[in-house]
């Protein structure tokens, strides 16, 4: 196998000193995304107080001698380091505190997402794929997206994902199947807690869920709840916040996006509404989603019952409330 013939791609992934870069990028830079054969060159945009730390993250990797590593760029200039990016993941963000109002994370993220948007459209390939990981991710997106206009708004993700495997172990597990057996699982609308993780449309070995687990309160109640929370039972369990799972959700996203979806099955990620199965246009909405390699849809003409078709509604309406508290960052 020859690597040195390939053009390296070029990934930048912010926040790469935090704990899911730690997961993240020895795994990007063994192949996971692109395979085997194709070298990647690593760009790492951090703020000034955390170089240091990257510094020590650079030095692990180099450590690896990761035969697909052909470059580490660090950097804390955001030109620099989303010049030539051919994928962009936005990792790194401001957690909620204590005492912090919604609001208050929305625009401290908004003064990072708005520069951030506006450097892609300068700086990165004509091709560039961003991801959104950092939260909250689907209007982290929406300010990035908007101060990007150069970019088609059809190149933009905010991650579901982690929703998504995490529902399908759960339904695995209920269903006491292997986890390979659940398909068709969507996440709906906000990664937060008014998600929805549609098992109705969901199938285990095939068959509609609510055929194989018969359990209708557990779907409607625990099933959900589990699912919604359970980034907070992590913390609880192991005193920080999930990061190898997100890691892992952040490339499956890139991998569903830049591969054929198998047949008749679907992924989740979060993208921009042209008023889809009612969904106010320009929302940065998690979808069931279909893609070619090339280019993606959403999955059209699914059926959702009343109780559904609420769950959409509710996590819509946060949404939009998001979109309305950073209507000053949005272009
Ligand atoms: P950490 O606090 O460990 O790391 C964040 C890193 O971002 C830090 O190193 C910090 O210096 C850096 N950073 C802050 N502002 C930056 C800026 N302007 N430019 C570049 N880097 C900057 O958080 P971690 O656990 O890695 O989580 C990162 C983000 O992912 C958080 O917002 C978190 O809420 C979000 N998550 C999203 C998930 C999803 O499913 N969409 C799940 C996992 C995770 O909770």
């Amino acid at each position: 196998m020859s690597t040195t013939k390939t053009t390296p791609k070029q990934v930048t992934v912010t926040g790469a000193a935090g704990q899911i870069g730690y997961s993240l990028l020895f795994r990007l830079a063994s192949g996971a995304l692109f395979g085997p054969d194709q070298p990647i060159v690593l760009r790492l945009l951090e703020i000034e107080p955390a170089m240091k730390a990257l510094e020590g993250v650079i030095m692990e990797l180099d450590d690896c001698a990761f035969p697909l590593l052909a470059g580490i760029e660090a950097t804390s200039d955001l030109d620099t380091g989303f010049s030539g990016a051919n994928v962009a993941m936005l990792v790194g963000s401001v957690p909620r505190k204590a005492g912090m109002e919604r609001k208050d994370l929305l625009s401290i993220n908004g003064g990072i997402f708005k520069p951030q948007g506006q450097a892609i459209a300068r700086s990165a390939a004509s091709d560039v794929r961003v991801l959104v990981v950092g939260n909250p991710c689907n209007t982290n997106c929406l300010i990035a997206r908007s101060n990007a206009p150069e970019v088609p708004a059809e190149r933009w993700f905010a991650m579901t994902r982690l929703d998504e495997n995490r529902a399908k172990t759960q339904l695995a597990k209920r269903a006491g199947v292997e986890v390979a057996a659940v398909s068709n699982l969507a996440i709906w609308g906000n990664h937060s807690a008014t998600q929805f993780p549609d098992f109705a449309n969901a199938r285990i070995e095939g068959r509609p869920v609510p055929e194989v687990i018969t359990d209708s309160a557990w779907l409607t109640g625990a099933f959900i709840e589990t699912v919604q929370k359970r980034g907070a039972a992590i913390i609880e369990a192991r005193g920080l916040s999930s990061a190898a799972s997100a890691a892992n959700a952040a490339i499956d996203s890139l991998v569903s996006v830049f591969n054929p979806t198998a047949e008749g099955d679907w992924t989740s990620l979060g993208v921009a509404s042209k008023g889809e199965y009612g969904v106010p246009e320009g929302l940065q909405f998690g979808y069931p989603i279909r893609s070619t390699g090339d280019s993606w849809e959403v999955v059209p003409g699914l059926t959702h019952d009343e109780f559904a078709a609420e769950r959409i509604r509710l996590t819509t309406e946060e949404l939009l409330g998001e979109r309305a508290d950073v209507a000053e960052l949005l272009n």
